[in-house]
């Protein structure tokens, strides 16, 4: 048969049926964050939770204007200040369960302390005195996560071999509208989702990556649109609505954890501090943008909430204050010790087996510590 004799014989036939994997509607997020402070949604809220939402976020306050006096003190290098940030810090710790893991970012010491890590432990890391600075099995927290969004893959890997293993045990990772720029954010969302693992991704949305806005971030709708790309919810949600945060996170968890698989939240918010103590944000964002965030500041929503209800005096108030400044007195007196440290441990625990070069390494700076301690006994 010639080529064209072929061609005549073939009949273009429409291709096999087709339709979506799965249903994109119901993945959608809301089109406005959705909130509960101020809205009917609000008396269904147990006053309780509502009561340890404002201490925590009182308490959360002071630790962040705390760490950022310790680095003016010089007592600490570097602190990302959350300020602005404390609703979804606290409502990411508070939702999680003693078994689960929370997977931090460097932004994100606030949601380990409400989480129970001890305040001073939390700044280890941070002051440079050493890795991490706390056990992460003991606390079920991961090592506060520096180098962008890879603590993501790794709460994908703990929550699918949770899984595997049969264990109860759900994964929240925290990470900023930056980091979703990231490969390790693209990775961790496909496998997560292809996975079905037990695994929450709350996006921060502080408006900025350092000095760049998130217009130049993203051309996505919205950051919890994307998960729809990847076959999993995303939720939208007022991030300094304490409650708001932890409904939708508390469901998104409450999913994962009876095998529905992971959840993508976009916590709009505002990060009302420089990126760190050695940033200057007057630099790339105007008095007014910051002054509008500050009148939509999560203590005052949820203090005015409070007391609009009767669940919330003066007397409360103050206690709240009284307990957040001796949390704030101990901070400061402790980092105030100069901590003993052996250098020698900057080796250890970085590799299982270390390499040649850091064996290396190791000795020429055991050499140089002998040397030094030479000459002061000369
Ligand atoms: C892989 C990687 N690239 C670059 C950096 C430098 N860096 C540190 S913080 C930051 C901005 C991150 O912004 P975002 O994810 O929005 O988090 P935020 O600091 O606002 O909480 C950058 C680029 C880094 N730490 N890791």
């Amino acid at each position: 048969m010639t080529v064209m004799e072929q061609r005549g014989a073939y009949r273009p036939t429409p291709p096999p049926a087709w339709r979506p994997r799965t249903n994109p509607a119901p993945l959608l997020p809301d089109a406005r964050p959705y909130r509960v402070l101020g809205t009917e949604a609000a008396a269904d809220v147990d006053p309780a939770l509502l009561r340890r939402l404002y201490a925590e976020l009182v308490r959360g306050r002071r630790y962040n204007t705390q760490a950022t006096a310790l680095t003016k003190q010089g007592r600490l290098a570097v602190y990302p200040s959350s300020t602005g940030q404390e609703a979804c810090e606290v409502a990411a710790a508070l939702v999680l369960k003693e078994r689960d893991w929370l997977f931090p970012s460097y932004r994100d010491t606030l949601a380990a302390v409400a989480r129970g890590l001890d305040p001073v432990q939390a700044l280890t890391l941070l002051r440079g005195d050493w890795h991490t600075g706390y056990d992460p099995h003991e606390h079920r927290i991961a090592p506060l996560c520096t180098p962008l969004a890879t603590q993501l893959p790794h709460a994908v890997g703990l929550a699918h071999a949770a899984r595997l293993k049969g264990d109860d045990v759900v994964a929240l990772a925290l990470v900023g509208d930056g980091g979703t720029s990231e490969g390790d954010f693209h990775e961790a969302l496909n496998f997560a989702a292809v996975w079905q693992s037990p695994v929450v991704f709350l996006v921060q949305n502080n408006g900025f990556a350092i000095s760049v806005p998130l217009a130049k971030q993203t051309a996505a709708p919205s950051l919890a649109h994307k998960a729809v790309g990847y076959g999993m919810p995303g939720r939208l949600v007022d991030g300094n609505d304490a409650a708001a945060v932890h409904q939708v996170l508390g469901e998104a968890v409450a999913h994962a954890r009876a095998g529905g698989g992971p959840t993508l939240v976009e916590a709009v918010t505002y990060r009302i501090d420089a990126h760190t103590n050695a940033d200057d944000a007057t630099r790339y964002r105007g008095a007014d943008e910051v002054e509008t965030w500050r009148a939509h500041d999560p203590i005052a929503l949820l203090e005015h909430e409070l007391t609009e209800r009767g669940l919330l005096d003066e007397d409360g108030v103050r206690a709240a204050r009284d307990a957040a400044e001796t949390m704030a007195a101990d901070l400061r007196e402790r980092m105030n010790q100069d901590p003993v440290l052996d250098p020698m441990d900057l080796f250890a625990h970085v590799y299982a087996e270390p390499t040649p070069q850091l064996r290396e390494q190791e000795a020429l700076l055991r050499a140089e510590l002998a040397a030094e301690q030479e000459g002061a006994h000369r």
